[in-house]
């Protein structure tokens, strides 16, 4: 398995024997109790990165995303939110299950709303209607393709919700990969949000963990519902100090992913059957259609892997690949040539 290119996202990156040092020498105790000092070294870090009041670790992005939901809502609201957001789209219906929430999903460019889009979809104040109480916001967006969402676009949605008393949620999973591809620092991409998560286990290259931000009077109830979502964690100072270790080390090399994925974008580009923009790539993942091609998605899938390189089917006709930290320039190289020989 190691031998293969494994783009089908960048979740699967192993931690490296100097985070597995750290994690082996984390001080430990037990985070239910808020007694383990790695962890709570994490949360101070990671809320002073989003220049945040507060943050806490959490086992997974989809969690970070659900206490957010459920923190900032009641059984029966609404919630405005991208089509093709992962929270609509990939959290297994937790919105409606676990929060009782309804969605109002609006199509967006490439995962990116427009302010009006937004402004005309919250519900005037009506006994007979579900009141809008939250907007999920997504950067970078997975669907979209890695997009960047413009801090201009944020401010502005930001400003309509807070003027017709609205609350914001950023699912920042990649939002490092957003603040290192546009210099915008990550703390001024999540200020106008009420609750913003990033994952540490995406492109920082951790084995687990996400971590939700928001102000220090939230932090009792985040804790006691992320308790009751099953999510408290123990000795999880282990988990942490890799956590920590990709925070210090991990970040400004996303732009080596993002070089990677703009090459493999261009040369794909130049396939026959391959329809994609590169200039369209902002970030670390790579959608393209293959619709032109005489193959489905998952019979391309299975081409590939028999070349040694894993991508995954991204709807009717299209692929995802993700450039991540155990993708070096040479596999960037071999995937190029495994994806010219499949498609030419
Ligand atoms: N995304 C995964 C899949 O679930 C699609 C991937 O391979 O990209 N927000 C965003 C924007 C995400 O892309 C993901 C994971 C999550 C949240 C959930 O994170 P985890 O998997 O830690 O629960």
């Amino acid at each position: 398995m190691n031998s293969r290119i494994d783009l089908r996202s960048d979740t699967v990156t192993r931690p490296t024997p100097a985070m597995r040092k750290a994690m082996a020498e984390a001080e430990v105790g037990d985070d239910v109790f808020g007694e383990d000092p790695t962890v709570n070294r994490l949360q101070e870090r990671a809320a002073e990165f989003l220049r945040k009041e507060a943050a806490l670790f959490v086992p997974s992005g989809i969690m970070a995303n659900q206490l957010a939901v459920r923190l900032l809502t009641h059984p029966g609201d609404e919630v405005i939110i991208e089509a093709q957001a992962h929270i609509f789209h990939y959290e297994a219906g937790a919105g409606g299950a676990l929060s009782g929430i309804q969605f109002y999903p609006l199509a967006g460019a490439r995962g990116v709303l427009e302010a009006d889009q937004v402004a005309d979809a919250i519900r005037t104040d009506e006994y007979y209607l579900p009141p809008t109480r939250l907007i999920c916001l997504e950067n970078t967006h997975n669907r979209g393709g890695g997009t960047i969402y413009p801090i201009e676009k944020i401010k502005t949605i930001a400003k309509i919700a807070r003027s017709r008393g609205v609350s914001m949620h950023l699912d920042g999973a990649r939002i490092f990969n957003a603040s290192v591809a546009s210099g915008i620092p990550a703390a001024e991409y999540a200020k106008p949000f009420d609750t913003a998560s990033f994952c540490l286990s995406k492109g920082l290259g951790a084995p687990v963990g996400s971590i939700i931000c928001t102000t220090v009077d939230r932090i009792p109830l985040l804790r006691r519902l992320r308790r009751m979502f099953g999510g408290g964690m123990r000795q999880a100072g282990i988990l942490a100090a890799a956590g920590l270790y990709a925070m210090k080390h991990n970040i400004n090399r996303l732009s080596e992913d993002h070089a990677h994925a703009k090459k493999l974008a261009t040369a794909l580009a130049d396939l026959p059957g391959i329809s994609l923009d590169p200039d369209r790539v902002e970030t670390n993942i790579v959608i393209f259609d293959i619709s032109k091609t005489r193959r489905s998605p998952p019979q391309a899938v299975e081409a590939l892997k028999k070349e040694g390189v894993l991508v995954v089917p991204f709807g009717k006709t299209l692929l995802r690949a993700v450039t991540h930290l155990d993708i070096s320039a040479k596999a960037i190289e071999k995937a190029i040539a495994a994806f010219r020989k499949v498609f030419r």
